[in-house]
């Protein structure tokens, strides 16, 4: 058993002082470090001093680490050349990738505080250094496919890869399954996959109205999709409505990703239906998607995305550009928001017992110094210089062991 101590922890949404944390692979204890320290005269406690702060790892639910071989391959600037481009250069980047360039971003999001990610797999081939990683993977199986005739196909596919997954399920590698989006996913290969998550309770995800030209194919079969569809898929019909498809997430609350043309209609329901929205505000910017209206929302999670859409997976930099991007926003109300959101948020999401300092929960830190001269005015100004000072962790520990 160990004792950790520093000048905050970030608990109940609060940044509270003079508190200890007993822990061995889980916390054990919170309690005032004088107690603690009564109680346990034995354990010498690891304290860090000046401004620091002890947060609950952060989690990271959306990221593509099969694509982390991109660098400047595939086009930003406009969601439909990018998609092009993931056609044309998919399998290069694919053969491309190797273990290394996959742990080098599993580190990057360490070192930014990370320690649960949510990888969302299209092909399998990160399945064994997600396994191996020393953070929490929620191992998304990806199911993708708008032909009916290649439904059954796609499913075998899809249930070999879950299966496999379910195989090396622990407490640090959480089997889950990622419906694409309702542009590529026919209704029945949705209904499928559902109905195995239901079965085996298994955390849900999906990109949801991300670009416009994904919005206009689902509401009137038209915009730039047309002739992608009419070019790769010969079909010149949307396989799903967007209310068709949210229909089909009745009663189990989904994680859905971007959702940057939603209306207040549609957070409406998806809030209604206690559905989470993970905001990716970087890939929305670099692949031309334009800003989710995140006052809407009542359950916000932040992801990085991949490589694929993005040009670093630190969840500081996201927190950063989040922050830039909602001007309007309270700066300090914001910023405790998206504190939030890496935190007790996506915890609730993903019903794991991760992201908050809780007995029983795993001893998963993120802990940060912030400036000397940094004075405690309100839990607001701790939280934003959180986000605008840091550029890395002091140290990032999972399971009570430092990574
Ligand atoms: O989130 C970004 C942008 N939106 C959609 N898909 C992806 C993203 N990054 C990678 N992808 C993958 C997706 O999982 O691209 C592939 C899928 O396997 C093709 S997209 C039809
Ligand atoms: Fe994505």
């Amino acid at each position: 058993m160990k004792i950790i101590t520093a000048k905050y922890i970030y608990r109940d949404a609060t940044y509270q002082e003079n508190m200890g944390i007993l822990y061995n692979n889980k916390i054990i204890k919170i309690a005032p470090l004088q107690s603690l320290q009564k109680e346990h005269p034995d354990i010498e406690p690891i304290r860090y001093d000046g401004n620091s702060i002890i947060y609950p790892g952060f989690i990271n639910p959306h990221t593509h680490l099969e694509f982390s071989a991109n660098r400047a391959r595939l086009q930003f600037g406009s969601f439909i050349e990018w998609l092009y481009s993931v056609f044309a250069y998919r399998e290069e980047l694919v053969e491309a990738l190797d273990a290394s360039l996959m742990q080098n971003a599993l580190q990057e999001m360490a070192q930014s505080g990370v320690t649960t990610i949510g990888a969302i797999s299209s092909f399998g081939a990160d399945m064994q250094v997600c396994k191996e990683a020393k953070q929490r993977v929620v191992y998304f199986n990806e199911v993708i496919g708008s032909n009916p005739a290649t439904v059954d196909a796609l499913f075998g596919d899809f249930q070999h890869r879950l299966e496999e997954s379910i195989a090396l399920a622990d407490d640090s590698f959480y089997p889950a399954v990622a419906i694409h989006s309702p542009y590529a996913v026919h209704p029945i290969l949705i209904q499928a996959v559902l109905n195995v998550a239901k079965s085996k309770n298994l955390p849900t995800t999906a990109h949801f109205l991300e670009s416009k030209a994904e919005k206009e194919w689902l509401e009137s079969n038209s915009g730039d999709f047309k002739e992608l569809f009419a070019k790769y898929f010969n079909t010149a019909t949307a396989v799903n409505t967007i209310d068709g498809f949210l229909k089909l997430f009745d009663n189990y609350p989904t994680l859905f990703t971007h959702c940057t043309q939603a209306e207040q209609e549609h957070f409406d329901y998806l809030n209604s239906h206690k559905h989470s929205v993970i905001h990716c505000p970087r890939s929305n910017r670099l692949l031309g998607c334009g800003r989710t209206q995140i006052e809407y929302v009542n359950n916000l999670l932040l992801g990085t995305d991949g490589y694929s859409s993005n040009y670093s997976l630190s969840i500081l930099e996201e927190l950063k550009a989040a922050l830039m991007l909602h001007h309007k926003a309270d700066l300090k109300l914001l910023a405790s928001r998206l504190i939030e959101s890496i935190t007790t948020n996506a915890s609730k999401a993903l019903k794991l017992p991760v992201g908050e300092l809780k007995e029983g929960y795993f001893a998963d830190f993120a802990i940060f110094k912030l400036a000397d001269d940094l004075e405690k005015n309100d839990n607001g100004s701790l939280a934003l210089h959180t986000i605008i000072d840091c550029q890395q962790t002091e140290a990032t520990i999972v399971g009570g062991e430092t990574i």
